[in-house]
């Protein structure tokens, strides 16, 4: 069913998004990799076996967001499935003490540039009566952590914009879903920890996480569902993890 499908995925330069571009490929979708590290895109576009464009794009430029998805080549304009992957959580502290930056590249990332990218596309989807936007949630939109609220929000408000489209868009053929995770060992931790590796590597010390891949292979599933069927939303834990403060390790 995926078969020449276009599949547009921002954030494809690493984890999921990265394994997205992959687990897509090996069902025979065509796919628009979207990321600010092109040199990484260009790399991923060479060992996978099937059409490929790479965009570069920072989701944060709400223009250079238009400007790419009106400027795409009438072979790629037709986006089937989009995976509003980009994001990232930056800093882990106390309210009070957050950095201000880190809250703006969070909002900015995770719930501004998300509207942008579905601003841009979903008309598309609509026009054609079909299509289908996959958002990366996170068991972090379902319950606070302490150090975490704002990143918290941000995946809240996914929540709730995906909930919204949804409503929005019955009637039009096109589907909603979301995907929210728990632990994924990807870069995610490293980028928090701004590049400290071995603190990075304690958030999955003793446990096993989820892969990038046990991801992607959930989001194919989703967008391989038959055109009737709408996956609204599935929540996908290491079974190591109860909930977001609630995790079993063994050291
Ligand atoms: P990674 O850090 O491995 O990947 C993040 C991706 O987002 C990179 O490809 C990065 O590309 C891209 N990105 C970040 N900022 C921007 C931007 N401004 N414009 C375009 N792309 C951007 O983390 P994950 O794969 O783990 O994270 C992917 C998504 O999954 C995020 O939304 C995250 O919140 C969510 N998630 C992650 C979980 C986890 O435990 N890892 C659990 C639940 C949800 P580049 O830097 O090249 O632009
Ligand atoms: C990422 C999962 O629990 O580290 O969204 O916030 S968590």
């Amino acid at each position: 069913m995926l078969l020449d499908r276009v599949v547009l995925v921002t954030g494809a330069s690493s984890g999921i998004g990265l394994a997205c571009a992959e687990a897509f490929a090996r069902a025979g979708a065509r796919l628009l990799l979207a990321a600010r590290r092109t040199d990484r895109l260009e790399a991923l576009a060479a060992r996978l076996d099937t059409d490929v464009a790479v965009l570069p794009l920072d989701v944060r430029d709400r223009a250079a967001v238009d400007t790419a998805i009106a400027g795409l080549d009438p072979g790629w304009a037709a986006i089937d499935v989009l995976v509003n992957n980009a994001g990232l959580a930056a800093g882990f502290a106390p309210l009070p003490d957050g950095d201000p930056d880190d809250w703006d590249r969070m909002l900015d990332t995770n719930v501004r540039g998300l509207l942008a990218v579905t601003r841009a596309v979903v008309p598309g989807m609509i026009a054609r009566g079909r299509g289908h936007v996959v958002n990366l949630g996170s068991i972090a939109g379902h319950e606070t952590y302490p150090n975490g609220a704002v990143y918290c929000a941000t995946k809240a408000a996914v929540d709730r914009i995906t909930q919204g489209l949804r409503l929005d868009l019955l009637g039009t053929g096109v589907r909603v879903s979301t995907v929210d995770p728990g632990m994924v060992e990807t870069e995610f931790s490293v980028v928090r920890f701004r590049g400290d590796a071995d603190r990075a590597d304690r958030v999955y010390q003793g446990m096993t996480p989820l892969t990038a891949d046990d991801v992607a292979e959930t989001i194919v599933w989703i967008a391989d569902r038959p055109a009737h069927v709408q996956v609204a939303e599935v929540i996908l834990l290491p079974t190591d993890q109860a909930s977001a403060t609630r995790v079993a390790r063994r050291d």
